[in-house]
Formats: structure tokens, sequence, C-alpha cells
């Protein structure tokens, strides 16, 4: 998982470290403070601890408090993974449409980084925490809103991002189907075509759909979730992960199949991240179960808490997390003890395709009527990924047709943003309900992943 590539270079060499484990009889063993922690000694801190098994263990971090010199001690000491609680939400990253601001990601960023962190990036498409001009959006307005804000914010961490919540809490928390909102009203595709998105923005990083309540298996919503990754696998929709937030609290306590639900969501191929962990009361003995049924699964990657002491979680007054004050609770030591009685070996890396370098695509225009453009954004051994930009001539238009003829047996294995229909070699796209109309000079996009080999085959354009 290349932990111990990136932690910071620590003052004590290894044969300090192989000294204290000796002594460790006498009680010094706290002394070993080294990332890499030898066979049959015990790491210190939560990061180290879950390094020996390949995985991670992180922190929800405020740009906020990084001047409180106790709350970067303790976060920089023990977590080697970093989520920043609000900053690289769709609020604080695009508050005026078009306009980034990275200011504060990039604070926790940089923190991060240069203390030795991974970053998983929170989050790009989500119903909440949206800016008033995203609230005020629909149909296919608000989806293209939805593609710029993605391909804009990965692409300023393009390579940087360990893995992204890409969609944050679309389902419902009743029934098992989808929540509503702004996003989910441009039609059940959006989340397919945010990881498709994604996917083409950052190829390097890993993509998850993250949601709270998804942790017992016997609730509806987890059956609709794993549904929704079992079809996006099936399909070849590009995802690599599920966040399991796991804010557990009395109204939706840890129950004991939280096991069965990672091995679940897993034995679908996907990595499985618990990426938001507090536990009201914070018990000693829920937070080793939780723990110790990451650690049962390989590809349970990596827990991360959703703050660092009681006085910076979001549910302060149920005091939820490992730390109070400067001192570490009973749930800490559950934890590191936990994580070091844990087999080496751990989650097997997701392979990610090969980035194809993304041109721009120029269509030309004409006097009227439409043009298309293919362009070639992803591909992979047998397959590929294209976006095709329909644009509008000297009028406006309110519906498209774009045709072509595959030149060596390619087949679409799926298609968004249009319907298609296909004879042979020959393929027809014509605009979906939200985005037949196109302004004078304006464009769209559709997409579609394909096997065989890539190819960019002429279009041609017709609108009624
Ligand atoms: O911890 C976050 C809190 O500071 C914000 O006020 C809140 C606003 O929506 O979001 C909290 O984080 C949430 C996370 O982004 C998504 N899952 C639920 C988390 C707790 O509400």
């Amino acid at each position: 998982m290349g932990d111990k590539a990136i932690l910071p270079p620590r003052p004590l060499g290894r044969s300090r470290v192989l000294i204290a484990a000796a002594v460790g009889v006498i009680g010094v063993v706290t002394a070993v403070t080294v990332p890499t922690t030898p066979a049959g000694a015990a790491a210190s801190t939560l990061g180290a601890a879950a390094a020996q098994s390949g995985r991670y263990f992180g922190a929800a971090i405020a740009a906020g408090r990084l001047g409180d010199s106790q709350y970067t001690t303790i976060a920089g000491r023990e977590f080697n993974m970093v989520t920043a609680e609000n900053e690289m939400k769709i609020d604080a990253t695009e508050p005026n449409r078009g306009q980034f601001n990275f200011t504060n990601g990039d604070r926790v960023y940089n923190w991060a980084v240069q203390n030795g962190k991974r970053v998983r990036g929170h989050t790009l498409a989500w119903h909440s925490q949206q800016p008033g001009w995203m609230q005020s959006l629909s149909g296919s307005t608000l989806r293209q809103a939805m593609i710029d804000h993605i391909n804009g914010v990965m692409a300023h961490y393009k390579g940087k991002i360990y893995a992204w919540d890409v969609v944050n809490e679309a389902y419902s928390d009743s029934g098992g189907g989808r929540r509503d909102s702004n996003l989910q009203r441009t039609g059940n595709d959006w989340i397919e075509v945010a990881f498709r998105t994604a996917r083409a923005a950052d190829p390097a990083a890993k993509l998850c759909y993250n949601d709270y309540n998804i942790d017992n298996w016997t609730w509806a919503k987890t059956q609709g979730v794993y549904n929704m990754v079992r079809d996006f696998k099936q399909r070849g929709v590009p995802i690599d992960c599920v966040g399991l937030q796991s804010h557990f609290n009395s109204g939706s306590p840890y129950n004991s199949n939280y096991r069965t639900t990672i091995s679940s969501f897993a034995a679908l191929g996907v990595d499985v991240q618990i990426t938001e962990l507090d536990i009201q009361g914070a018990s000693a003995q829920t937070y080793a179960a939780v723990t110790n049924d990451c650690l049962a699964v390989a590809r349970c990657a990596g827990i991360t808490v959703w703050g660092v002491r009681d006085q910076d979680s979001w549910r302060s007054g149920d005091t939820p997390l490992l730390f109070s004050g400067g001192n570490k609770k009973p749930a800490y030591d559950a934890v590191l003890n936990a994580l070091n009685a844990a087999s080496p070996g751990g989650p097997t890396p997701t392979p990610t395709p090969t980035p194809t370098p993304t041109p721009t695509p120029t269509p030309t225009p004409v006097p009227d009527g439409c043009a298309a453009t293919i362009t070639t954004t992803n591909s992979w051994q047998g397959g590929f990924q294209s976006t095709v930009t329909v644009q509008a001539g000297n009028a406006a238009i309110s519906g498209w047709t774009v045709r072509w003829t595959w030149p060596g047996g390619q087949s679409i294995s799926s298609l968004w943003n249009g319907q298609q229909s296909v004879s042979g070699s020959s393929v027809t796209v014509r605009n979906a309900t939200y985005n037949g109309s196109i302004a004078a000079g304006g464009s769209t996009t559709f997409g579609f992943t394909a096997n065989g080999t890539a190819a960019t085959p002429t279009a041609t354009c017709t609108s009624p």
C-alpha cells in the first residue's frame, strides 16, 4: 500500500527500535515510534499499527484547527490518512459557478502531505452542502454543472488523492431506493455519469461511493447500495470502493453483522473503507469489534475516524472519538491492540486502467444544424471510453441525432446522456430527454464505454 515509503523520516533508527523492542519487558516499548515495526514488536501509533497489515488509519481534519498544537501533535503522530472534514466539499471548492477555490482544501492537503500522510477526497457529488447557485439548478444544466465540478476539483488534485468519495449519501434512509434530490431528478444515471467523469478526470484515484446507515447488512438501505454496486460492476461502471461512514449511535447501533456487510461488498470486487467512524460513548469493546471486522476482510483497506478529540467531533456531546483533550481514551487502546494483533498482509491494490491523454475536442461549427466529434478519454486492454461533443451551429437546436460506423467490430457496452440504437456496425445516438436543446454555438456531451480497439470514427450530426 506504500505507507512505508511515504511516512516521514523519524529520528529513531532501526537499531534503536530493536533495542527498544528487546528491552520491552521493562517497559521501554513506548520508545518505539518508527512507522515500520519489526515482527513481534507492537506499533505505538494507530497509523503504524494499521500499516503492519497494509492498511491505513486516518482522521477527518479541519483546516480551522491546524493552529491548535495539541490537535496537530496528536493528528501528526497517530494517523497516516487524512480526509478534509468540510474543505473539499462542493460549497467550499466552487462557491460561484465555474470559479474554484482551493484555499482551505489545500491547507488540509498540504498539512497532510507535509506530515507524510495520504489524502482521501471528500466529496464531489452530494445533495447537501451545495453552494446556492447549484441548489437552484435542475435538469441538464445541473447535470453539466456536476460534471464540470467533478472535472474542476479532480483536475486540481490530479494524481494526489488516494480515493475520492465521488458520490455521497445518494440513498434514501428507508426503502432501499434513491434519495430525492435535485441531482436525482436529473435522471437515475447521474451516479454512473459522476463515476465515469471521475475516472476520466483522474485515473489514479480510487473512486468510492460513500454513505451512512449502510453498515447493518439487514437494512434496506444497505441492500439498495449493494445492488447498485453489483450492477455497476456487472456493467463496467468504474467504481473501486465503498465507504461505510459508520456513525454509530443509539438510533444506528453497531451490529455484529457489520463483518458480513464488509465481506459482501468486498466480494463484489471493490475495496471497503470505513470512512467516518465515530461511536456514541466510544465503547472500547465496540471500537475493537469494528477494527477486528475490518481486519477480517482482506479488502477492507483502512479506517478513518471522524475527528481527532471529542471536542472536535460534529457530535461532541456523544464523546464518540479516541481522544479526550490530549489523552488517549480506553477505546484508543482497544483499537491499537486490535491492529497490533492483526496478521501481516492486507488488501490487494485495485489495478487502475492505463490513462490515455485526453485531447480537447474541437468540433468544426457548422452554419446551422450541429456537429459531433468523438474523442477517446480512456482505454485499456480490450476496451475504451469516449466522450462525444455535440455542438450547435449558428442557430439553437431542440434535438440532435449523431451517427457513425465502427471501423473494426467495436461495440458499445454502456452509453450515457443519450439514447442509442445499433444496426450492425452503424450506431445512431439521439439526445436524452434533458439534453436535446442546445443554444446557438453551445454544446453538450454524451459518453460511452465500448469493447474493442479504441477508435474515433467521423460522426455526423443532424438536428430536426
Ligand atoms: O463533520 C461535518 C460537519 O462539520 C459539517 O457541519 C457537516 C455539514 O454537512 O458535515 C459533517 O460531515 C459529514 C460528512 O461530510 C458526510 N457524512 C456525515 C458527516 C457528519 O454529518
